[in-house]
């Protein structure tokens, strides 16, 4: 036999999904030599992929691989937070864990609380097995509200549902609007999007207060305060209105509140706008004019709004704001028009099937926001809140890093009163506080499905190698848990690879899945051509009787930031804390070659707040406010506008120079709608150490 075909008799490509947490959710091809993942590839033949993985995922290997992986089931021995632990067998740790859940239930399950995000988006790893097992429990739920829940709402109640342009036609459009986005760095799929638009004379216009990689290979950027896009989209529409700029015939046939919304638009002129959004008149006009008239002139305009301007007070109606802009010019006529914010309206999940909540029997656990993790840990037993937190079980994420006001979720996962299960690949900040650690697989050793947010194709994930160590899948600890808790209903034996199958039912074809990896979803080209929007009313709702009838404004304004910029002279700097390009919020912190391109804890500022502050490029900064305090190092650069700094996230506490992350100086202060967090409402000051 030659060299070459013992390599390929013993080599062989599987096709899966990246699991993370991104809008482009990429097909990809894995090669195993030996048993051994050897690359990670994009898949070609995918058309979201065309072939190509960002840097991180690229890497996946290397996360996979890593000589720190968990591989075994470990309890805790030190002190919560010392990280110290000792190797137990699955069989102890699942028989404890168990016994300590029963005791904890058998006075209110409600005490025990699940935590999980998007450390993978698969339905089977994600919520499949695990909502059942603790549907059965009883136990608390989760409102899950720490990324995108803001925008969520408003888009619903201004379009109807999570819905919009298809992200393959921003290839063909004629303006775009990048607003509050840093697609090279989080959506670089979309990205490629735009440079085909752009080679076929498009125009791009960021939309953004940091000079992001994004912003500055558009033509060009709107450097605006954080917090005051509904105050640019309302000015905008000023403008589309004075110099009528508007397609009064789709207004009035699928429009609803026009004469209300043009009543509140009329109020914000150009120079009111310009003064609240910090920026020039003539960005507010021109801005105005280049939208208002390529429409006219019956080019596509399109937007990709994003989750930047949400997470601050005035988040949900920012998105509302902007979702209305469309409607006005008329822009959704064409594929290639209109706004995409989210797509996962689209996807056909068989929620009940995987989930079953018909194993709660008519309970109503009470819900916890995971975005105010750290009160609700915190908080002791009463009428209104119920039983103190007595259990918490994580996993797919890493809430000391990721959740605000670090200090108070520190302390609440530090409580020696409390019982915490972390299901994780690596010991990060959050595992470092369980009493047990439970070693999970990767995407390269389970099944899972996976819907997109970006695009509208539905991709099967197959393990393509054997788990390592003792790693199992998160739907297979919870099949073990609840065979330990003596859970008999047949739900709980159902296998990985047949939920995958449940988790779209018969909404799309496995067979395709199987053989192809990738299948699509019936999604029409351009959904609101003519109308058709799925709200009440089955107009676009400029004004929303929903919102109202429950006393909120029933049409987008300019809700101020909690802490604007300049307002409390103790902290006069504006933070911001978008995620760093080569991590994936704080998945990947741990992998050396990506962590090297990152190279520490940091905070963008411009020159004049430094040379305000006696502050040069490389400093090391202490960043505070009242909430706490944050040590990394300055670099003065032009991404940052003056009166806003910029903190890269999400590193790893137990990596920053302090054992802090940004998260340090966030508050748990709520968004306007959709009760998520506001990460980019926050005032801080700096000074040199
Ligand atoms: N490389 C990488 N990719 C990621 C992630 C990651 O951590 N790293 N995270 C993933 C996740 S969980 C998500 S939710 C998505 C997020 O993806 P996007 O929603 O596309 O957001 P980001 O790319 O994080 O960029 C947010 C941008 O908003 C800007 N911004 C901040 N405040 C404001 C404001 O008030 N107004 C406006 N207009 N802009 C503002 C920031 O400066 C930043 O450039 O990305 C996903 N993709
Ligand atoms: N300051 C600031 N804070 C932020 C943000 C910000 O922009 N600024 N962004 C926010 C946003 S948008 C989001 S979405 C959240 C993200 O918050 P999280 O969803 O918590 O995301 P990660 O930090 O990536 O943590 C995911 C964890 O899941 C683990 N994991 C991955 N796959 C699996 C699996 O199959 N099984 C198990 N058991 N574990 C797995 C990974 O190892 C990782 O540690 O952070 C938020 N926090
Ligand atoms: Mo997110």
């Amino acid at each position: 036999m030659s060299p070459e075909i013992s390599v390929s008799t013993n080599e062989h490509k599987v096709l899966g999904a990246c699991p993370h947490d991104c809008p482009d959710t990429c097909s990809m091809v894995i090669t195993v030599r030996d048993g051994i993942a050897v690359k990670v590839q994009g898949n070609a033949e995918h058309p979201a992929t065309a072939g190509a993985l960002c840097t991180k995922v690229s890497r996946y290997t290397e996360r996979s691989y890593h000589p720190e992986r968990m591989l075994h089931p470990l309890r805790r021995t030190g002190p919560k937070g010392s990280g110290q632990f000792e190797q137990v067998t699955w069989d102890e740790a699942l028989s404890d864990i168990a016994a300590r859940l029963q005791a904890i239930a058998a006075r209110d399950p409600q005490a025990i609380q699940p935590y999980s995000y998007a450390g993978t988006m698969g339905r089977v790893q994600g919520e499949g097995m695990a909502a059942r097992f603790f549907n059965q429990l009883g136990a608390a739920r989760l409102d899950r509200t720490i990324c995108a829940s803001a925008g969520a709402e408003a888009l619903t109640q201004t379009l109807g549902h999570k819905v919009g342009m298809r992200v393959e036609f921003f290839a063909e459009s004629q303006l775009i609007l990048i607003w509050g986005s840093n697609a090279i760095a989080s959506s670089v799929h979309f990205w490629r999007h735009v440079q085909t638009a752009k080679r076929n004379g498009a125009k791009v216009i960021c939309i953004d207060p940091r000079r992001s990689e994004t912003a500055e290979k558009c033509h060009q950027h709107i450097a605006l305060l954080p917090g005051t896009d509904a105050a640019l989209a309302l000015g905008l529409m000023h403008e589309l209105i004075v110099n009528d700029w508007l397609d009064h015939d789709y207004i009035a046939r699928h429009t609803l509140g026009w004469d209300a919304l043009r009543t509140r638009a009329l109020e914000w002129t150009p120079e009111r706008t310009a003064e609240v959004c910090g920026i020039t008149v003539e960005e507010v006009q021109g801005l105005a004019r280049d939208y208002g008239q390529s429409a006219r002139a019956g080019q596509a305009t399109a937007i990709r709004m994003n989750y930047g301007l949400q997470r601050v007070r005035g988040g949900g109606n920012a998105v509302r704001a902007i979702a209305c802009l469309p409607a006005l010019v008329g822009a959704w006529r064409q594929r290639a028009g209109g706004v995409l914010l989210s797509s996962s309206g689209y996807v056909p999940v068989q929620a009940a099937a995987l989930e079953r909540p018909e194993l709660l029997a008519g309970r109503t656990p009470r819900t916890i926001n995971m975005s105010t993790i750290g009160d609700d840990l915190l908080r002791p037993a009463s009428p209104e809140f119920g039983p103190a937190i007595e259990a918490l079980i994580v996993y797919n994420s890493n809430p000391v890093a990721v959740a605000p006001e670090s200090a108070k979720v520190v302390q609440g996962f530090a409580r020696d009163d409390l019982f915490t299960v972390v299901l994780e690949h690596f010991q990060t900040d959050t595992a470092d506080y369980a009493d047990y650690v439970l070693p999970a697989t990767t995407q390269l050793e389970h099944w899972d499905v996976h819907s997109s947010y970006g695009h509208t194709d539905i991709l099967l994930n197959r393990p393509s190698i054997a788990p390592l160590g003792q790693a199992r899948s998160n739907a297979q600890i919870f099949r073990d848990l609840a065979h330990h808790m003596g859970y008999t209903d047949p739900v709980f034996a159902e296998s990985d690879e047949s939920l995958c199958r449940t988790a779209f039912g018969d909404q799309v074809d496995f067979d395709l899945l199987l053989t192809r990896g990738h299948a699509p979803l019936p999604v029409p080209e351009a959904p609101f051509a003519d109308g058709g929007f799925p709200t009440p009313s089955g107009k676009c709702e400029f004004f929303s009787a929903r919102l109202a009838a429950r006393g909120d404004d029933g049409l987008p304004n300019h809700v101020p930031n909690f802490e604007p910029a300049g307002a409390d002279p103790r902290y006069p700097l504006a933070m911001i804390s978008p995620p760093a390009r080569n991590f994936l919020n704080s998945t990947f912190v741990n992998v050396q070659s990506l962590r090297s391109i990152e190279g520490e804890p940091l905070v963008e500022m411009h020159a004049s707040d430094a040379a305000a502050r006696q502050i040069a490029d490389g400093d090391v900064v202490r960043v505070f406010n009242g909430r706490g305090t944050h040590e990394c190092v300055a670099r003065v650069c032009e991404r940052a506008r003056p009166g806003v700094v910029n903190g890269l996230g999400i590193w790893w506490r137990k990596l920053g120079r302090d054992g802090t992350n940004v998260n340090e100086l966030t508050s748990q202060r709520l968004t306007d709608m959709g009760r998520a967090p506001t990460f980019y409402d926050c005032a801080v000051e700096v000074v040199r150490v």
